[in-house]
């Protein structure tokens, strides 16, 4: 039985960058990330995605702007925990990201992302969220720099697929 808890992950993007921060401190601290966080007890994913993007590099969106684009599930060996990350991207918002305590923001070119230094996941899954075709991927890590096991599925769509989800889990 997995401990299940959910996060967002947020990516503004313009027709050929997208917006990554560098995280400063807490999980993931040293790699270029997406914006987000836990989702709060009681609160709604999509508006823990504008809360987490408002804390961590002071842009605004509407809720409605947020295409959520991607689903990921993260073990790690020997943890009982599955980190449930709704991936979303948006290119409308209000204001310039700005640096936070969290995060350093940078805009980085399409073809040019710093994968080195991002999660090793990000590369098997950023080219479906640039193409925006909606994917699921799973990802067993050991530490946080070995993927032992993986899998990435693209999906006719977000509703469908935690329709399926939600199926699976009943069983
Ligand atoms: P605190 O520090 O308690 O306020 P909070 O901001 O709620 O934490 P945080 O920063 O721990 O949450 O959230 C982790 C963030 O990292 C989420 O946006 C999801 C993202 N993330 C986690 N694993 C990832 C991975 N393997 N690849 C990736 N993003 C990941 O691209």
């Amino acid at each position: 039985m997995w401990v299940k808890k959910i996060y967002t992950l947020v990516f503004l993007r313009t027709r050929n960058q997208v917006l990554l921060g560098f995280k400063k401190r807490g999980f993931g601290i040293n790699k270029w990330n997406g914006f987000g966080g836990k989702v709060e007890p009681n609160e709604n994913i999509v508006d823990g995605a504008v809360r987490e993007l408002k804390e961590e590099c002071a842009v605004t969106v509407t809720a409605s702007d947020l295409k959520n684009v991607g689903h990921l599930e993260f073990t790690f060996e020997g943890e009982p925990t599955l980190m449930d990350v709704r991936v979303f991207s948006a290119t409308i918002w209000q204001g310039v990201p700005q640096e936070t305590e969290e995060m350093s923001p940078k805009w980085f070119d399409n073809d040019c992302l710093p994968f080195g230094e991002m999660w090793p996941d990000d590369r098997f899954w950023f080219p479906y969220m640039l193409q925006n075709r909606p994917f699921y991927a799973v990802f067993h890590y050991q530490g946080h720099d070995t993927i032992l096991k993986s899998k990435i599925y693209e999906i006719d769509s977000m509703e469908k697929h935690y329709a399926t989800v939600i199926d699976d889990n009943n069983k």
